[in-house]
């Protein structure tokens, strides 16, 4: 640490006369408004020359890539400056957690103009739904919170009467069942629930069912980091860790670089990643990538020889796999029906050669050839993926295709040999948490109504009255993917207690259609976002800096690298009239008449007391797991909780004031893991998740799973299905090849300004990163497009404009469209001015009901109207000044 560093941090005030300091500037806030708490302040200067203030561990709580440290420096309540992890020096086996562009921008996001100050009406709602068809351009109105949940209360009540709870759509972004509402209103007799696979696609329900999956999560198939170095080769299939897994995934990647491997990409985009890490592209076109590997799979079983070319590993095949070959099929099904036989084209007469797969998939002859080569079994391979391929229609099969020529060359369960997915936070650290957050201690609150809509379909549901009943989509409930049921559906409430979805679901045109159908509208929010754009009443939530405290990291799915966890703490009293989201369930709760005690039976601070207790951390032997921190009386009383004192391997305060917690590795240390060990040693006594206990490249539970499910049909073993709105949809007829009004193939790549929709809002972002499209450089030259041109994009669902960004690293025929933009529907021309992504997509579950966020199609042309100004010039989305 630097001695200027540690000066700041050795001149802390104490947490009490912090929190007194803020809580006078709130004070004053409501009578001169945020002015002194915006302020772009310069720190505070003694008479010394030094600067004060506190740095306090800052939330950085979205669902990006990463989960890092970050600290704000509070000096007199206002956050002067942020900074990242510098609670240990740097280096490849121990690095520091640190924060990306966005984290680093969060008091810009959490200070900006544009938060919401009070509760709002929309000005032309009434009780029924007044003028509906002004959703999204009325005026608002600010109103208290008292008859904000009032009138929801009322509308809940007319609903329940006339309709029944089934009517109430209660949308919590990735589930319906984790936001504080679900609590309310499953006490106040349930609600329709929406679910969708959105990060996952189809790696949501095949890897279990085929056996491609450990320690019960998806994205553990690889093995753990300080493996990735002893690879001779490293296979990306749609990956992009240096965009989408911030924090310090890139950097293993490039310890793996430095120690000697190859580095392949097969992807659309020639990504930052890519470039990064010196690999060879292969340009393989969007949702077509299970053409690709079964060319693959044809090469090794066609060029293998035992002796002289030996690609493929038998005795893997023969231990670990069913339904390879005709000897190999599970008992009772037609031996016909083999994997192999299916690649040779011996009974459809369709050999899957790379002459077959190259029609379809854009990759050349030769480099599937050269490609299938690179998997030879005599290497150190790993052949690891991102689940963006898997965002595609049609997909089911891919992620079995991908373990199927994991085990025909037999990268798994050794060290340097991996086949598996990763992605997001855990990319390229695969093996269990060795910090586990712990649990808030709220008992379960269950939802009475079964009804569950499929996020490819929920917009068509609200607008036709019908939907194809599937089972829960919770990703928690053992009910899950029944056989499809058509249900009758009359949704009258909206209610956004969570994520963006109306901006990140499929099909937005019809989303606000759908929105403007309904009786009421409610979302709750910190900015006017889509959601709250199209609703009647919204209500202004505070942010992870206004509450108590909590942690990230630590869990294995999705929260945080497996090394580390990582503990915030307030940062500012509420903003405005801003109240969290578990005082609106509880203040929605008493005017609901439920006791409010049941929905909570204990307050935030005993929540974020219960999860502090009950983190465990591993122990030097690498197996057993203890209490990670040290909890004193003192601790606890001043906490002012119930709870008993404990022994860990941190103090409560040395957290607090770290932040982080993170397990000191290094190469060799008990924490390493190599996934599939214990099932390649000895496949019977450590059976796989499929229903034979082995990796299964023939299942039947998969092919009857998903045709009952009723969305779109497979087969048993892998193949290659035409997706709706694919690469073949370009065509206006595919045999001659004359290519048709959407001649182009639409991907949404995660991008760096943004986490999805989250940070769109923030200046200082938009200035660094505009919002383009990419576009190959002779795609644009045919339509006459030049670089920085704006860009008409049509597809059968809508039209936005974007600015074009010419480039090479996108395929020809491919249009890159960064995901996450927020739609500003321009209502006379129908034009998204905006460029939301998803104003393109179109409603269309197919298999395992997967959202097709990467398979598009569209048209471009010169938009010669006008030309899009950058969004840093546009105004900011203020509805009331602040003090009004
Ligand atoms: N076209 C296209 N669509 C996609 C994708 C794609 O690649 N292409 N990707 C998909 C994927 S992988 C995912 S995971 C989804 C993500 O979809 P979402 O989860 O819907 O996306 P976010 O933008 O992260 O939404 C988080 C929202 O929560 C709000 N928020 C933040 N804190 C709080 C709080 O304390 N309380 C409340 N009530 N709200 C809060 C934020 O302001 C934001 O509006 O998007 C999917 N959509
Ligand atoms: N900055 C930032 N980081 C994020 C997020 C964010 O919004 N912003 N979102 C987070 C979330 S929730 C998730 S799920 C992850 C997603 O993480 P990723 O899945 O890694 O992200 P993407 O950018 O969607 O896609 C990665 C690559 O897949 C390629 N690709 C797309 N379609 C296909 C295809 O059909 N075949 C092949 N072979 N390649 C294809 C894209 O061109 C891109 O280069 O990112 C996380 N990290
Ligand atoms: S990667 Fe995510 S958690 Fe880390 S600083 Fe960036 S936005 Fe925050
Ligand atoms: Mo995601």
């Amino acid at each position: 640490m630097s001695s200027f560093l540690k000066k700041v941090t050795d001149k802390t005030i104490s947490r009490r006369s912090f929190l007194k300091a803020t809580a006078a500037g709130t004070a004053g806030l409501a009578l001169t408004g945020c002015g002194s708490v915006l302020a772009p302040a310069g720190g505070k200067i003694n008479a010394v020359g030094e600067e004060q203030g506190e740095w306090i561990s800052a939330a950085c709580w979205h669902n990006c890539g990463g989960r890092c440290l970050n600290k704000a420096l509070v000096v007199d309540g206002v956050v002067i400056r942020q900074k990242t992890d510098d609670t240990h020096e740097d280096s490849p086996d121990y690095p520091q957690q640190r924060g990306c562009l966005r984290g680093r921008s969060q008091r810009q996001q959490v200070f900006g103009a544009d938060r919401l100050k009070y509760p709002m009406k929309r000005k032309h709602w009434q009780p029924g739904g007044g003028d509906k068809s002004l959703r999204g351009q009325d005026e608002w109105e600010r109103i208290s919170w008292d008859e904000a949940l009032a009138y929801i209360a009322d509308e809940l009540n007319r609903v329940k009467k006339d309709y029944g709870n089934r009517s109430i759509l209660h949308i919590g972004g990735w589930s319906s069942r984790i936001t504080d509402i679900s609590r309310t209103l499953g006490l106040y007799g349930g609600y329709c629930e929406y679910w969708n696979t959105n990060s996952f696609g189809s790696w949501a329900m095949t890897p279990k069912t085929v056996g491609f999956m450990q320690l019960g999560v998806w994205d553990q198939t690889v093995n753990d980091r300080f493996d990735l170095r002893n690879c001779e080769t490293i296979i990306m299939l749609s990956m992009n860790p240096a965009w989408s897994a911030m924090g310090s995934s890139s950097w293993h990647y490039r310890q793996a670089k430095k120690a000697g491997a190859k580095f392949i990409g097969i992807d659309p985009f020639f990504n930052a990643t890519y470039s990064m890490l010196g690999a060879q592209w292969v340009p393989v076109r969007p949702s077509t990538d299970a053409a690709l590997l079964l060319a693959i799979a044809y090469v090794l079983i066609t060029k293998d020889h035992p002796t002289l070319n030996p690609l493929i590993d038998w005795e893997f095949l023969n231990k670990c796999a069913i339904g390879f070959d005709a000897e190999h099929m599970p008992e009772g099904e037609d031996p016909k029906g083999n994997f192999k036989d299916h690649v040779l084209g011996t009974y459809d007469g369709v050999p899957k050669t790379p002459e077959w797969a190259s029609e379809i998939c854009g990759v050349s002859e030769d480099q599937i050839e050269k490609l299938a080569l690179e998997f030879r079994k005599d290497k150190k391979v790993a052949f690891i993926c991102g689940m963006a391929s898997g965002r595609t229609r049609n997909s089911d099969n891919l992620p079995q295709l991908i373990m199927t020529i994991g085990a025909m060359t037999g990268h798994m369960g050794k060290s340097g040999h991996m086949t598996g997915s990763t992605m997001h936070a855990t990319s390229g650290n695969g093996g269990p948490a060795l910090v586990c957050a712990g649990s808030n201690g709220l008992p379960g609150i269950p939802n009475p109504v079964d009804d569950s809509i499929n996020a490819g379909q929920v917009w068509d549901a609200i607008l036709n009255g019908k939907y194809n009943f599937t089972g829960s989509g919770d990703f928690t409930s053992a009910d899950q993917y029944k056989p499809g049921e058509e249900r009758d559906i009359d949704i009258r409430i909206i209610y956004h207690s969570g994520g963006a979805t109306l901006q990140t679901n499929d099909g937005m045109t019809k989303g606000i259609e759908a929105h403007r159908k309904v009786d009421l509208v409610v979302s709750h929010s910190q900015f006017v976002t889509t959601n709250s754009k199209y609703a009647d009443i919204v209500l202004p939530v505070t942010t992870e800096w206004e509450k108590i405290g909590g942690f990230s990291g630590g869990t294995l799915v999705h929260s945080g690298n497996r090394e580390m966890i990582i503990m915030y703490s307030q940062i500012s009293e509420p903003l405005y009239e801003a109240r969290s989201d578990q005082w609106i369930a509880i203040e929605l709760a008493k005017k609901l008449g439920i006791d409010e005690k049941e929905a909570f039976p204990f307050d935030e601070k005993q929540q974020f007391f219960n999860a502090l207790a009950s983190t465990t951390v591993v122990n030097e032997d690498g197996k057993t797991y203890g209490p990670l921190v040290t909890i004193t009386q003192e601790d606890i009383d001043e906490l002012g909780v119930t709870g008993k004192p404990q022994t860990g391997k941190i103090t409560y305060r040395e957290l607090k004031e770290k932040g982080v917690y993170q397990v000191k590795r290094y190469p060799g240390d008990n924490y390493g893991y190599i996934a599939y060990e214990d099932f390649v040693r000895d496949p019977e006594n450590n059976p796989l998740s499929s229903e034979s206990g082995k990796l299964e490249i023939y299942s039947r539970k998969l092919a009857k799973t998903i045709n009952d499910m009723g969305f779109s049909t497979i087969q048993p073993i892998p193949s290659y299905i035409k997706p709706a709105g694919g690469f073949e949809d370009t065509f206006q007829e595919w045999e001659g090849k004359a290519k048709g009004e959407y001649p182009y193939q639409v991907i949404n790549p995660h991008y760096l300004r943004r986490s999805h929709t989250v940070f769109d809002n923030v200046k200082w972002l938009q200035e660094a990163w505009p919002n383009p499209v990419f576009l190959n450089t002779n795609d644009a030259r045919d339509n006459g497009l030049a670089d920085g041109d704006t860009v008409l994009i049509t597809s059968p669902y809508g039209k936005i404009l974007r600015n074009a960004c010419l480039t090479e690293r996108v395929r020809p025929g491919v249009v890159a469209l960064p995901h996450g933009a927020w739609v500003d529907m321009d209502e006379k021309t129908g034009i998204d001015v905006g460029g939301a992504d998803n104003i393109l997509s179109g409603q269309i579950p197919t298999g395992q009901g997967v959202s097709g966020f990467n398979t598009g199609i569209a048209r471009i042309e010169k938009y010669t109207q006008s030309k899009l100004i950058p969004d840093v010039e546009k105004a900011a989305r203020i509805v009331f000044q602040e003090g009004v």
